[in-house]
C-alpha cells in the first residue's frame, strides 16, 4: 500500500480518537454500498461514545430497512447541527451527496472508491483497486472494536457493490476482506439473500413489467429499457434500481445494459456491462462511476433523445461486439 494512502489512514484514525461530534453523509440514490459504508462508520462511532448523526439527502428504499441502526440515517438535518467532522463516503464529487452539501463542517474527510474521485476533501481515501467504499471502511476501521453488526453491514455494502463477487472490481483483495469481515461471526448466506433476493412483491411486480419491456440490438450486444415518470413515483418503486439492472444483465445475449429512468426535468440513464467499459461512456457524456456501473443524466427529454441516446453509447462503445 503506498505510503500516502497509509498516512492518510493514520489522519483517519486520529481524527475518530480525538474528534466528537461527526457527521457522515453520502450520495443521492444511495445504494448498497453507501448505505451499508455509512452504517458501519456510524454504529462504530456511536459505540465509542461519539455524538454521531447520519444524512442523505434522499429517500432510503425500502430494501434497507432491515439493517441495524438504519433508523439513525436522517433525510433531514438540523442546519444548526455542530459538527467537527464530515465524512462523505462513496461519493466522486460534493455534488453527488445532494443538499448535504449545505452542512459541511470545517474538515472534510472523503472516503471513496471511485476512479473519477475530485479529492475534493481535507482527507482523501480514494482507492479505485476496492470493490467498494465498504471495504475501505471495513479495512481502515479494523484496529478498533468493530462488532457483529457493523461488520454485518459492511459486508452488506460489500456484497452489494460485486454483485455477489461477480463483477470485475472483485480482486484477491475483496475476497481477503470478505475472509476477515466472516471472522466477526456475520451470517454471509443470510446477507446474501437479503442483498439479492429481498425485492418486495410489489415492486418485483414493476420490475417484470419493466423488464417486459426491454429492447436488444444484437449485434451490439445492447439492451434497454425505459421507467416511465408513474413507475418512478409510485411508493411500490425503488430509487435504487441496481436489482432490476441485475435482472435485465442475466439476458444471455445483452452485454450492456441502459435503463432510462425518467424524472419530471431528465432521465437519469444507468448502464452496466459485463465486459465493456461503461464508465467512460458515462463521463463523456457528463456522468461517472465505475467501469461495469455508470450513470449520467440526459437533460434532452424529446420522445427521440432516448434512441439517439442509445446510438450514441452504441458508437461510443465501439458498435458490434
Ligand atoms: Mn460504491
Amino acid at each position: 500500500m503506498k505510503a500516502e494512502y497509509i498516512a492518510e489512514c493514520t489522519k483517519i484514525i486520529r481524527l475518530i480518537k480525538e474528534k466528537n461530534k461527526f457527521l457522515i453523509v453520502s450520495h443521492i440514490y444511495p445504494d448498497g454500498d453507501a448505505i451499508g459504508s455509512v452504517l458501519g462508520l456510524l454504529s462504530l462511532l456511536i459505540k465509542l461514545g461519539k455524538t454521531a448523526s447520519a444524512y442523505i439527502a434522499d429517500r432510503i428504499p425500502r430494501q434497507f430497512q432491515h439493517l441495524p441502526n438504519i433508523e439513525l440515517i436522517k433525510t433531514t438535518l438540523d442546519k444548526n447541527l455542530e459538527v467537527e467532522v464530515t465524512f462523505i463516503l462513496d461519493s466522486s464529487n460534493i455534488e453527488r451527496i445532494g443538499l448535504a452539501s449545505r452542512f459541511i463542517s470545517p474538515l472534510m474527510v472523503n472516503i471513496d472508491h471511485h476512479p473519477d474521485n475530485s479529492l475534493f476533501a481535507d482527507i482523501n481515501l480514494v482507492d479505485s483497486s476496492a470493490s467498494s467504499t465498504s471495504e475501505i471502511v471495513f479495512n481502515l476501521l479494523k484496529s478498533f472494536p468493530l462488532d457483529r453488526d457493523i461488520v454485518s453491514s459492511l459486508y452488506y455494502g460489500l456484497l452489494s457493490d460485486t454483485g455477489g463477487f461477480m463483477y470485475g472490481n472483485t480482486n484477491q483483495q475483496t475476497f481477503k476482506t470478505a475472509l476477515e469481515m466472516l471472522r466477526y461471526g456475520i451470517s454471509p448466506g443470510e446477507i446474501a439473500y437479503k442483498v439479492f433476493y429481498s425485492i418486495p412483491y410489489d415492486t418485483m411486480k414493476l420490475y417484470i413489467e419493466i423488464a417486459s419491456s426491454v429492447k436488444i440490438d444484437r449485434e451490439t450486444k445492447i439492451a434497454w429499457c425505459i421507467v416511465p415518470l408513474e413507475i418512478m413515483e409510485s411508493d411500490n418503486f425503488q430509487n435504487n434500481t441496481s436489482p432490476l439492472l441485475d435482472i435485465l444483465l442475466r439476458v444471455e445475449e445483452a452485454d450492456t445494459v441502459i435503463l432510462f429512468k425518467e424524472h419530471k426535468d431528465k432521465y437519469r440513464v444507468s448502464l452496466r456491462s459485463k465486459t465493456r467499459d461503461v464508465g467512460s461512456v458515462a463521463r463523456i457524456l457528463g456522468g461517472g462511476g465505475h467501469r461495469g456501473a455508470s450513470a449520467f443524466d440526459l437533460l434532452n427529454k424529446e420522445e427521440s433523445a432516448i434512441l439517439e441516446t442509445v446510438e450514441r453509447i452504441k458508437t461510443l462503445l465501439g458498435g458490434k461486439l
